[in-house]
């Protein structure tokens, strides 16, 4: 197998962070020097393009492509919004990179105003990671006092301010537009897309959101070139390297940074230690709670965005969650479920009616009292969810139940035979 050394995770300490003096030391803000000095704002957007750097925040959407929609040499207000609203369950990669080395993003989001003409941005981070906001704010400080952040940058005539902004604690804030209401102190409801923020985002003006670790990819693509940066991944069609989150069932939960195109079981194996308790593996959401299960069939899976596609799953956050072959899948979908109608914002009647109508159909299975015309009831709430709904949210909520229907289909219909959970019976 062909690892290469860490990227984003190469300053990466227990319990340590490092800030300016250690990440200088490993070549830090070589990549902002390199496209002030040495590049052009196309020239940076071209590299970022060629890098095939797919976002990193769940959909996965092409990084230059994104950029190319933005109108990076048009006069005007602009603005780069930094999507660090990490809430998605199973998902905590963002919160490692701020707590051991937080210089990476600003780095990124330096870059990326440079390439796109933008000289306002703001980093919406998720309200419970205070510490790394404390760390956003000392490096901020850092970043200022060596003339790396405010009025002409290294003396190149670029000027850029980046502003913290805590968010208020909803999961739906995470979704970009909703985000950009809660930016702007509204109710945070999506907004219809199109236009898209790159047209019409932040305070009506055209705004770039992106991911934090898809930002903290940037100087590296920059300092290494677009051609080294895709010879990372361990696919053909894949790029670079990926936080990957394991958690659940598994003996060393954590967050490892591995090529993009890592097989499923040998990063569960061999960087999470395997199933828990010598038990044997029964599922996982690949990347987060929002992606359709996997099974056993598919541990040889290379985790990267296309051969996950194929499979009727997704790359998603990059966080994997694990369970045995004691776990309920009924109850560990409807304890998922719980979650997503929880935090649906009730804009519209799919999400704020279906996702509390399909809990209710998991509980009568969960419970016994299931019949198969709850099943059906289901599998209609499937089709009508999915695609109907204003933003992702619905549709991430269903990905769960889509994988429960598809591959664990008799232990539904065990639940329903039996009146019980053949698990706890
Ligand atoms: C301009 C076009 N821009 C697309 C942009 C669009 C967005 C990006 C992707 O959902 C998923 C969701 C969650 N002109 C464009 C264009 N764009 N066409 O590209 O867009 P889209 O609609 O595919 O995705 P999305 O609405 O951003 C995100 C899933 O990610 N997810 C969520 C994780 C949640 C967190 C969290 O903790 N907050 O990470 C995990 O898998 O279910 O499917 O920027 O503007 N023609």
């Amino acid at each position: 197998m062909r690892i290469c050394a860490p990227l984003l995770f190469k300053n990466r300490q227990p319990s340590m962070t490092v800030f300016l003096e250690g990440y200088r030391k490993t070549g830090g803000y070589q990549g902002l020097k390199k496209a002030l000095r040495d590049m052009t704002p196309a020239a940076v957007r071209q590299e970022v393009k060629a890098s095939a750097l797919r976002g990193r925040g769940g959909a996965g959407f092409s990084t230059g492509l994104k950029w190319s929609f933005f109108p990076a040499d048009e006069p005007g207000d602009k603005y780069l919004v930094c999507n660090g609203d990490e809430m998605e369950p199973g998902t905590f990669k963002d919160r490692q990179l701020l707590l051991a080395d937080p210089h990476h993003l600003l780095e990124g989001i330096l870059i990326a105003c440079y390439a796109l003409g933008i000289a306002t941005a703001y980093i919406f981070l998720r309200d419970a990671y205070r510490d790394c906001a404390a760390n956003l704010e000392r490096a901020m400080a850092e970043a200022r006092d060596a003339g790396l952040l405010g009025d002409n940058i290294l003396g190149s005539g670029f000027n850029c301010e980046i502003h913290l902004h805590r968010s208020a604690g909803r999961y739906v804030c995470g979704e970009e537009t909703a985000l950009l209401n809660s930016l702007e102190g509204r109710r945070p409801n999506p907004r219809a897309k199109p236009p898209f923020p790159a047209v019409k985002g932040l305070f009506g003006k055209p705004t770039a959101l992106n991911n934090i670790e898809t930002l903290a990819n940037v100087p590296h693509i920059i300092t290494g070139g677009a051609d080294w940066y895709r010879g990372l991944a361990l696919t053909e069609q894949g790029a670079g390297t990926k936080l990957y989150g394991l958690a659940g069932h598994i003996e060393t939960p954590g967050c490892v940074e591995l090529p993009i195109g890592m097989p499923l079981g040998e990063l569960i194996r061999d960087f999470g230690g395997g199933v828990w308790q010598q038990r044997s593996f029964k599922a996982c959401l690949p990347g987060g709670a929002s992606t359709p299960y996997l099974t056993a069939a598919h541990l040889d899976v290379a985790l990267d965005y296309d051969p996950l596609e194929q499979l009727g799953t997704r790359l998603g956050t990059g966080g994997v969650v694990v369970f045995d072959d004691r776990t309920c899948m009924v109850a560990a979908t409807l304890n998922l479920l719980r979650f997503f109608a929880r935090e649906s914002c009730g804009w519209c009647t799919p999400c704020r009616d279906g996702l509390p109508l399909v809990c209710w159909l998991l509980e009568r299975i969960e419970s016994g009292q299931g019949s198969h015309e709850h099943l059906a009831m289901l599998q209609e709430q499937l089709r009508h969810i999915n695609g109907r709904s204003f933003c992702a949210l619905a549709l991430g909520a269903m990905g769960p139940v889509e994988g429960l229907l598809r591959h664990f289909s008799e232990e539904v219909v065990d639940h329903i035979r039996r009146g019980c959970c053949p698990l706890k019976n």
